[in-house]
């Protein structure tokens, strides 16, 4: 087993990535930039470095300098978290070469799972469904073309090099088709540094339903099941749920097999989570894997009681599967989480300062992922989650009103949060009676104005 490991991340990550290793007897090295030196993770870390100035690209992001405090520190691994390095293949070769285990797969797939329209080859060729679409890069418009009118519009044209919503273009005809084309390739272009488009037929208001999967080094994969993700606003999540009250026994069953078989075949190690879209006939399509751990994993931990932190870093360490699980993954109740972040009610906007009050809620099944506290300023310059509330019931209904009632002593002042919107999704009746498409935050902002605007005529 590793004797020391670095924590490339910082907020409530890296301090989930500290319980795991403190509780598998593994020392720490938290890494901070300037502006984190007062942070829980730099506290709970057995070591700290501090690594830079506040700017991401300076700090968090600068490769040299976290290698260099992995190296000053002489750890055996690094665990990179969510976001920031934890997708960047390069960085894991860089690991490697220095003698450094990265925790999460190597490199090589990672780079497979970053160009999407590879994966997406890889994924048919290995029998996991996909949307009908293009076939390899789109060489020209006049090709998009083509296989526009071959998988019929609406199609949806797609960065390879993209995810998160970023180089997308829906297109409904072919008169917009061209003048989309070339919008969606210079975008790509300009925030990828890589113009390659691909296409797939467009699902109107899907379902985002993803599965979580561990990888041993020896060939073994298993599937946790399913995450419910649609509740999403400009493609942030807001609010994710275990299991999806769309997928059946039947159906989980059948996708878990297929991906435990894919992903041995493609050499897949550590955790992940396999993307897919669900259409109104309750059909599954891929659209993307995720090679890292994700913000949303607790929910799965909530009804499957595994560690999926503990498992990665083991996994890591070579061990297998057999042992890191000690028996089958049954899946019991269910779990929901609210993103609490730093920001606007209504515009949405960052809302950075300082804490006044800050009091989480506990009780039976209510668990609290975060690394804020009373007193403690929230930075400018990073993302604005501020905690994961997360709850588990025996079944959704006490979930929910479980989640109400967490919500409801979660007390922060000083800042603005998310905590009253979660408040009235959770009471809103197409949440209570699981109708929770993508369309679903719209159509909930749209029917909050119109009761707003009542209310004062
Ligand atoms: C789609 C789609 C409809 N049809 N692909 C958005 C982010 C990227 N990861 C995939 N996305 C979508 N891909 C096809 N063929 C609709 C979306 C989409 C979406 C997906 C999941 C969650 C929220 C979303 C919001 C808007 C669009």
């Amino acid at each position: 087993m590793f004797k020391k490991i670095l924590i490339a991340n910082r907020g409530e990550i890296a301090l989930r990535i500290i319980c795991a290793c403190k509780e598998l007897g593994i020392r720490t090295v938290a890494i901070y930039s300037e502006a984190d030196r007062n942070s829980l993770h730099v506290r709970f870390a057995d070591e700290a470095i501090c690594i830079g100035p506040p700017q991401l690209s300076q700090s968090y992001l600068n490769i040299p300098a976290v290698i260099s405090a992995a190296e000053i520190a002489n750890v055996d691994a690094i665990h990179p978290g969510y976001g920031l390095l934890a997708e960047n293949a390069n960085f894991a070769e860089v690991c490697e070469t220095c003698n450094i285990k990265f925790i999460g797969p190597p490199p090589e797939v990672m780079r497979l799972m970053g160009e999407k329209e590879k994966a997406r080859a890889a994924m048919k060729k290995a029998g996991v469904p996909i949307l009908p679409g293009s076939e390899g890069i789109l060489g020209s418009d006049a090709e998009a073309m083509e296989w526009a009118e071959q998988v019929g519009f609406p199609v949806i044209i797609k960065a390879s090099a993209g995810g998160g919503g970023r180089g997308m273009r829906i297109v409904r005809s072919k008169e917009e088709l061209p003048a989309l084309f070339k919008a969606a390739s210079s975008e790509a272009a300009a925030a990828f540094g890589n113009g390659d488009l691909y296409m797939e037929k467009y699902v109107e208001n899907p379902r985002h339903i993803e599965f979580q999967v561990l990888a041993d080094q020896h060939g073994n994969v298993v599937s946790l099941g399913e995450r419910e993700c649609s509740i999403q606003r400009r493609h942030q999540k807001l609010l994710e749920e275990s299991p999806s009250t769309q997928v059946t026994p039947e159906l989980r069953a059948e996708i878990g097999g297929i991906l435990s078989k894919t992903l041995s075949g493609i050499g897949y190690m550590n955790a992940g989570t396999i993307e897919f879209l669900m259409d109104r006939e309750r059909k599954l399509y891929f659209i993307e894997m995720n090679t890292r751990i994700q913000v949303e994993h607790p929910v799965t931990e909530m009804v499957t009681d595994v560690d999926l932190v503990k498992s990665q870093i083991m996994i890591a360490a070579d061990a297998r599967l057999q042992d890191v699980l000690q028996g089958p993954v049954v899946s019991r109740g269910h779990a929901i989480e609210c993103r609490i972040n730093a920001e606007h009610p209504e515009k949405f906007t960052p809302s950075a300062g300082k804490i006044t009050v800050f009091n989480p809620p506990g009780g039976t099944g209510v668990r609290i992922d975060t690394a804020a506290y009373a007193e403690g300023v929230i930075p400018p310059y990073y993302d604005s989650l501020i905690a994961k509330l997360i709850v588990r019931g025996k079944d959704r209904p006490e979930a929910i009103s479980r989640m109400q009632r967490a919500l409801g002593m979660f007390v922060v002042e000083g800042i603005h949060t998310t905590i009253p919107l979660h408040r009235r999704i959770l009471a809103a009746p197409e949440f209570l009676v699981g109708n929770t498409d993508t369309g679903f935050i719209e159509r909930f902002l749209a029917a909050s104005k119109e009761l707003a605007a009542q209310a004062k005529s």
